[in-house]
């Protein structure tokens, strides 16, 4: 991928960059037939069963009832396209990386410590933590910060839930989620793209939102790993970016976190994030969005939503000027 240097000498990707999902479909596909016309070298031998991999991993199934009061009826993104156009630096920073790459990851044995301002610090493993509060299923829209948008039947529950478990202390202002940082595991860990671990944050009240999901799978299965396995939070009001994947630690503190891409280019990626067509970022229009799946790279776009349409969260800013608190 190539990188446009900003005005703070900071490298990001820059849209007309991003890998066309036509395209890459296309690399997916021409990938495939070779394969199946025996006449293949051993390196597209390797990709293609690599991509299989990580497709076709014994997927486990979760139960959950469906959320019909948090959820859109709008329609769902296939699974294909929900776990082969990914955001997940830490296995590249093309949208394909995730999907290849993310098999290495190994998700058990897995724990999440929770601590800092809280009375009740505790630390579950995977199996805890999914058992902890009964699992729903949300279907949310997540809009990224570049532009295009999904509609993905997440599995979780409430972070409100675990919140309540540790009891936080009168000074838990902000909780930070910290998530895995292994270069053995995890390939983009360690290239200059962004800081690392990967941090994110969000204010107490906005962390309590029943909106607000811990998340640990999507489609009625366990997440795969390009999604963020084995536990992520999902926040649909909010840029994909605070939606951080793969968390190892829950921290409560008095202070706003530094988090990843506010950190690197504070001018750019506000610390609040909350998805806001009137407040563009500054090397591009957040008015609009284009919906993956949806007729292409030349379809019409669709209209951004303040909130991204999940008006129940206005309450939290009232008062606040979101263009100053962007
Ligand atoms: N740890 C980590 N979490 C992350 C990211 C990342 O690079 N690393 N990318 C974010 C971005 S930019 C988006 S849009 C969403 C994408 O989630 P999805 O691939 O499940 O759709 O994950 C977010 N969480
Ligand atoms: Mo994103």
């Amino acid at each position: 991928m190539l990188f446009k240097r900003n005005p703070n000498g900071i490298d990001l990707p820059f849209p007309s960059e991003i890998t066309p999902r036509e395209i890459y479909e296309g690399r997916r596909k021409f990938i495939a037939q070779v394969a199946a016309t025996a006449a293949v070298g051993s390196s597209l031998w390797e990709l293609a069963n690599r991509e299989a991999f990580a497709q076709n991993a014994p997927a486990q199934k979760l139960a959950a009832a469906r959320n019909a009061g948090l959820s859109t009826l709008e329609k769902q993104t296939s699974f294909e396209d929900a776990t082969h156009y990914n955001n997940f630096y830490e296995f590249g920073t093309d949208k394909s990386d995730p999907a290849q790459n993310a098999h290495t990851l190994r998700t058990r044995p897995w724990t999440v410590r929770i601590e800092g301002e809280v009375k009740k610090p505790l630390t579950l493993d995977i199996d805890q933590l999914t058992k902890l509060a009964p699992l729903e299923e949300r279907i949310y829209r997540l809009r990224c910060v570049e532009g295009w948008s999904m509609v993905i039947p997440w599995v979780g529950y409430s972070l409100a839930n675990l919140i309540r478990q540790v009891e936080p202390t009168g000074n838990a202002k902000y909780v930070e989620f910290t998530t895995l940082a292994d270069r053995r595991q995890m390939p983009g860990v360690g290239s200059r793209v962004l800081e690392w671990p990967y941090v994110e944050g969000l204010r107490m009240d906005e962390a309590m939102h029943p909106l607000t999901l811990l998340t640990v799978g999507m489609y009625g299965q366990v997440l795969p790993n390009q999604n963020g396995a084995p536990v992520r939070v999902v926040v649909p009001w909010k840029y994909g970016f605070k939606s951080a994947k793969s968390i190892v630690r829950i921290r409560f503190t008095d202070r706003q976190p530094r988090t990843a891409w506010n950190g690197i280019a504070p001018e750019e990626y506000g610390f609040y994030s909350n998805v806001n067509p009137n407040v563009d970022h500054p090397r591009w229009s957040q008015a609009s969005e284009r919906r993956i799946g949806e007729g292409g790279f030349f379809a019409p776009k669709r209209k951004t939503l303040m909130f991204n349409g999940y008006d129940q969260v206005a309450s939290l800013y009232s008062g606040m000027d979101l263009k100053k608190y962007f």
